[in-house]
């Protein structure tokens, strides 16, 4: 049976005719328009960007290759005893758009299985860093300390033909993935368990051995599953996706690219919300007593953070106008597991009363939860206590959806992006008139 790697090629022979076609017979067809709103505003909703892995919609959510959340869980090879599907198997069907069998997806953690080893150096690199760095900048570090491994890296220098730069991409890209999980379980144990490391089991799939080399039991694998998988992408617009394939259309290796991604993700309005909201919420408890509040004292404390300038993490979305899909998926979880757990119901709470507050504040132009309203709770439920490290987790499963799409672009050949800027003068310039 063709293994991922074949199918993966037989796809891209497929693909490219449509990129050619598009360019050379409609290359000058008008897509969209552009506001001075957008010019400054952040680049908001223009479409200029293009990537078949997923895509969102402002009302339903993230589709990954055309299914919903629900869809992709449901149609994907489950680990045994597991209500989730293997990583390794959603790696398969983001790079092939295919659902893989069983054995198809069998193959892959066998592939990472043999990919996994981390190599010393990245380890010694993280020991000789000062503890309290953030765990995200020790992720970082480390993932571009292996650049030296990088095949796409050494076969470019060799001198490689154009059409082939998507094979060691996707070398890169499996081999990355395949130790990212050891890498972050590394640094939790060194700065939170007294460096104190859990080797890989090699029997395990990527889920199960996260949460063994975490040390924590299950459903923890089922969480590493699910958290990985509502992590990986978002479309390419967003600051961790994009980062990564900017940086890559340059050539440079997936090495460098996933560890400007990483960098990109550790901001406090993108990854690092997950931690603001536990952190939030910590604040809510404490200045109760450490008891879950009334609706009454809850909204006090929401009109607080609001009128004291701040933000409400986990809520709003630059693109999403509806509760996220993605918190949705944790809530289901947090149901069947956390439901007597205090600070899952004060996310409840939190989800009953946030959103008619931001309404009523008027600034939000999305007042409903993303995907950082829960997450860190299910991390704390599991005695992930140090929130910190949380944005490292949603940098693991992040990797699964740009590395998809930067194998994908080199395959496309899609080239250096370079887009236009403009003085405020000749934006004023275009007003005159008006
Ligand atoms: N609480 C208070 N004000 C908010 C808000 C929130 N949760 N979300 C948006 N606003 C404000 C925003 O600050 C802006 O105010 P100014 O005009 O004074 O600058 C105004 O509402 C309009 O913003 P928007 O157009 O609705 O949102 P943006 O597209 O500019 O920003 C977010 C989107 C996600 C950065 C923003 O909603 C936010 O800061 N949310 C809280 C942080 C958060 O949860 N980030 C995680 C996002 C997640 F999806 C991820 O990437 N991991």
């Amino acid at each position: 049976m063709a293994g991922l790697k074949d199918i993966l090629h037989k796809k891209i022979l497929e693909q490219r005719p449509r990129v050619k076609r598009l360019l050379q017979e409609h290359g000058d067809v008008l897509f969209d328009q552009v506001t001075i709103g957008q010019v400054i505003g952040g680049a908001r909703g223009i479409k200029c960007l293009v990537t078949d892995i997923s895509h969102l919609d402002p009302e339903e959510g993230v589709r990954f290759r055309g299914r919903t959340i629900p869809e992709t869980f449901a149609a994907l090879p489950k680990a045994p005893g597991s209500c989730y599907p293997y990583v390794e198997g959603f790696w398969y069907y983001l790079l092939t758009g295919e659902v893989p069998t069983e054995r198809q997806a069998l193959d892959v953690v066998a592939d990472f299985q043999r990919r996994q080893q981390i190599p010393e150096y990245v380890f010694d690199a993280l020991r000789a860093m000062p503890r309290d760095l953030h765990p995200m900048a020790m992720l970082s570090a480390a993932v571009v300390a292996m650049q030296g491994e990088s095949v796409f890296a050494r076969r470019y220098n060799e001198g490689m033909n154009k059409m082939d730069y998507w094979e060691p991409m996707y070398e890169d890209a499996c081999d990355l993935l395949a130790r990212l999980p050891g890498i972050a379980a590394f640094i939790y144990r060194l700065k939170y368990r007294d460096d104190s490391p859990i080797s890989a089991d090699p029997d395990l799939d990527m889920g199960g051995n996260f949460a063994h080399m975490m040390g924590i039991e299950a459903p923890y694998d089922d969480v590493a599953r699910m958290y990985f998988i509502l992590h990986s992408d978002h479309e390419s617009g967003n600051v961790s996706a994009h980062t990564t394939r900017l940086v890559a259309s340059a050539l440079a290796d997936a090495y460098y690219s996933f560890s400007a991604g990483v960098n990109g993700l550790s901001g406090p309005l993108h990854g690092l919300a997950n931690q603001e909201v536990l952190r939030w919420i910590q604040g809510v408890m404490k200045k109760l007593g450490g008891k879950l509040p009334s609706e009454a004292e809850l909204t006090d404390f929401l009109w607080d953070t609001l009128n004291s300038g701040q933000v409400i993490p986990g809520y709003g979305h630059a693109v999403l106008r509806k509760t996220d899909p993605r918190f949705s998926a944790q809530m289901t979880f947090c149901e069947k597991h956390l439901a007597d757990d205090p600070m899952f119901q004060l996310v409840q709470m939190i989800y009953r009363v946030a959103p008619k507050i931001l309404m009523e504040h008027g600034k939000a132009r999305n007042p409903w939860p993303n995907v950082d309203a829960q997450s860190g709770v299910i991390q704390w439920h599991f005695g992930v206590t140090e929130y910190d490290f949380y944005t490292v987790l949603f940098a693991v499963g992040r990797a699964i959806g740009v590395l998809a799409n930067i194998t994908w672009d080199r395959a496309l050949g899609y080239p250096l992006e370079r887009p236009k800027s403009v003085t405020l003068d000749m934006l004023e310039e275009a007003t005159k008139g008006r």
